[in-house]
C-alpha cells in the first residue's frame, strides 16, 4: 500500500532528489542509483546527493559520476519529492539535511529497525536484507521496468548487505529478487569481484597496518582493531578503503563480537560493530547514540582511543555475561 502511494508520487512529481547516509556502502550507492535510473527512465529530473567521499570500487555503476555533494546543489532548488534511503535517522545524511529542507515530501525508505521515522512517508522493512530489495519491490509493484542498469545497481546493494548471500538476514525473497535481477543479463561474477575481491595497493597497505593493531579480549571472544588518520596518510588510502576490514576479525573462529575503532578526527571515533551469535550489537550502538542491525551496527564516540575501547568492551561484557 505504502509502496503504491510512493509510486503515485513518482509518476506525478517532476523534480526529485535521492540521498543516503555518509560513509556510503554498496547498499546505499546501489539503491540510490537504482532509484535514480528508474526515475530518469520515466522522464523525471533527478539529483542524487551524497555528502561524502564515494568508495572508488563502485565506480563501475552507471550514474556513479553524476552523484553530487550537498554543496553542489543551489540552496533555492525545490523538489517535489526527496527520497532518503538506507538511513536510520536524519543525522546520518550529513549536509544533505540542507537539501531535504527543500523537499515538498520526504520519503524515508529503510531497513534499519532503529529508524526514527523522520519522513512524511516512511517505508521501513527490517525484514528486508538490503534497501536494494525494497527498491526492487517499489519498482515492480508500480509496474516500472527493472532494466539491466537498475539490476546492476540493486544486485550490488543486495550482495553488499548480505555478504554475498551469506549473512543471516538473507531470505528466500532475497534469492528470488537476485534471480530476477540476474535474468536481466547482468554480469554478476564481475559485480561480486568488484564488490568483494578487488583491492588497490594502498588498501592492502592499510590492511596490514590495521591488522597489526589486533587485540583480543574475554577468552578471544571479542576482537578489536584500530584505524588512525596517520595510517591513512602513510598508506595513501581513503577512510572508505577500510570498510570491509572488520569482517576479517569477525571471522576469527573464537570471536563472537568484532569492534573497529576508526579515528574520524582527533578525539572522535567512528565505531563499527559486528557479531555472530551472542551479542546484539545494535543495543551497544544505541547505547552510544548510534543504530543498526542485530549483527551489524555503528556509532560515534568522543574520547581517547583507550577510553572508547573500554566503554565498548564494558557494554559487550554485560551481554556476554548475560546481564543484559
Ligand atoms: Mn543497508
Amino acid at each position: 500500500m505504502i509502496l503504491t502511494d510512493i509510486g503515485k508520487l513518482m509518476s506525478s512529481g517532476k523534480c526529485f532528489a535521492v540521498t543516503t547516509h555518509v560513509s556510503p556502502d554498496g547498499d546505499a550507492i546501489g539503491s540510490v542509483l537504482g532509484l535514480y535510473h528508474c526515475l530518469t527512465q520515466i522522464g523525471k529530473n533527478v539529483d542524487v546527493v551524497i555528502d561524502d567521499i564515494l568508495p572508488d570500487k563502485y565506480n563501475f555503476l552507471a550514474g556513479y559520476n553524476m552523484i553530487k555533494k550537498a554543496d553542489d546543489i543551489s540552496k533555492d532548488k525545490k523538489y517535489d519529492c526527496i527520497f532518503v534511503l538506507d538511513s536510520g535517522s536524519e543525522d546520518r545524511i550529513g549536509d544533505s539535511i540542507e537539501i531535504i529542507k527543500n523537499g515538498n515530501i520526504i520519503v524515508n525508505i529503510d531497513h534499519h529497525i532503529t529508524n526514527t521515522m523522520f519522513g512524511d512517508i516512511n517505508y521501513v522493512d527490517p525484514n528486508a536484507a538490503s534497501v536494494g530489495e525494497i527498491i526492487y519491490q517499489l519498482i515492480k509493484i508500480n509496474g516500472y521496468d527493472v532494466s539491466k542498469v537498475i539490476s546492476e545497481c540493486l544486485y550490488t546493494s543486495i550482495i553488499t548487505d548480505t555478504g554475498g548471500f551469506r549473512y543471516s538476514n538473507t531470505t528466500s525473497t532475497t534469492f528470488n529478487i537476485a534471480g530476477d535481477l540476474i535474468n536481466s543479463g547482468i554480469n554478476f561474477t564481475e559485480i561480486a569481484n568488484r564488490v568483494f575481491d578487488r583491492k588497490t595497493v594502498p588498501e592492502v597497505k592499510l590492511l596490514s597496518m590495521v591488522m597489526s593493531t589486533l587485540e583480543l579480549y574475554y577468552d578471544n571472544k571479542v576482537s578489536v582493531i584500530y584505524l588512525t588518520e596517520d595510517m591513512l596518510y602513510k598508506s595513501g588510502s581513503q577512510y572508505e578503503d577500510a570498510e570491509s576490514f572488520i569482517n576479517i576479525v569477525r571471522d576469527i573462529d573464537t570471536v563472537d563480537t568484532a569492534i573497529f575503532i576508526k579515528e574520524k578526527e582527533k578525539g572522535t571515533f567512528r565505531i563499527s560493530l559486528r557479531s555472530k551469535q551472542i551479542v546484539d550489537v545494535k543495543d551497544i550502538a544505541v547505547a552510544f547514540g548510534g543504530g543498526g542491525h542485530i549483527r551489524a551496527a555503528g556509532c560515534t564516540i568522543v574520547g581517547s582511543k583507550d577510553e572508547v575501547r573500554d566503554k565498548l568492551l564494558a557494554e559487550v561484557k554485560k551481554q556476554l555475561d548475560g546481564i543484559k
